[in-house]
């Protein structure tokens, strides 16, 4: 059954991966489904025909057959757990995979969009001088810890997995701030990320769509 996900017509990252059709691309990639692409519009994700699909009028969903799904983590769940590749056989190590999963998006991802929403949405407000070095500190905090607990690792828990995938994919986000670089293990990490050839493919189909929109 041919897998469809929706994506921005018009990124506003300018191609840089970090819109998140990049991370359901990559996983994807990494387990050899092939997938269409919907472009849409700002407009048209805010329109009844996609709110149907994503009730909060975002980008990606993901359509196969009759099921449709929105949030990442729960379509990149999905795609791991229908395809080899990106869980591990074993019980334990496949829920601690999934942790990770959850770590991404519920304890590393906010404080992330948190300080690129005050760089981008809030930088002319008279207060965002003082709020800045706050909100960066925010984004600090989980990433010490971050970094204490993969220590000179490949991936956070063996093999590379679900979990790496997310957690790599919302560290991205970070890499304009210059803060990720202040980890040189999470940078290494990132690209480490980065150079899998799944990960090359979906950076790849993302930028054509932006050079395209051009
Ligand atoms: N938690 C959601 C977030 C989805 C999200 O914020 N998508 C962004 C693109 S990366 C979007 O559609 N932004 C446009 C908007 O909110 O109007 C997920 O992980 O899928």
């Amino acid at each position: 059954m041919t897998i469809a996900i929706t994506a921005f017509e018009r990124s506003p990252d300018g191609g840089q991966g970090l819109a998140r059709d990049t991370r359901v691309r990559w996983a994807l990639e990494e387990v050899g489904q092939p997938y269409k692409v919907r472009l849409l519009s700002f407009r048209a994700m805010k329109e009844p025909a996609h709110l149907a699909l994503h009730p909060f009028g975002k980008i990606p969903t993901y359509e196969e057959g009759d099921l449709a799904l929105f949030e990442t983590g729960a379509i990149v769940f999905h795609i791991a757990e229908r395809h080899a590749g990106l869980l591990p056989d074993d019980p334990n190590a496949r829920a601690r995979a999934i942790t990770w999963m959850f770590a991404a998006v519920n304890t590393v991802e906010p404080p992330i969009i948190e300080l690129a929403n005050a760089k981008l949405l809030e930088g002319d407000k008279p207060w965002n001088k003082e709020r800045l070095p706050l909100v960066e500190d925010r984004v600090r905090s989980p990433m010490e810890q971050l970094s204490r607990r993969l220590g000179d690792a490949d991936w956070l828990d063996g093999g590379f997995s679900a979990g790496d995938l997310m957690m790599v994919h919302v560290l991205l986000r970070l890499r304009p701030s210059g803060i990720l670089d202040e980890y040189p293990n999470l940078a290494a990490y990132v690209a480490r990320g980065e150079a899998r050839p799944a990960y090359k493919r979906a950076f790849a189909a993302q930028f054509a769509v932006y050079k395209g929109s051009r």
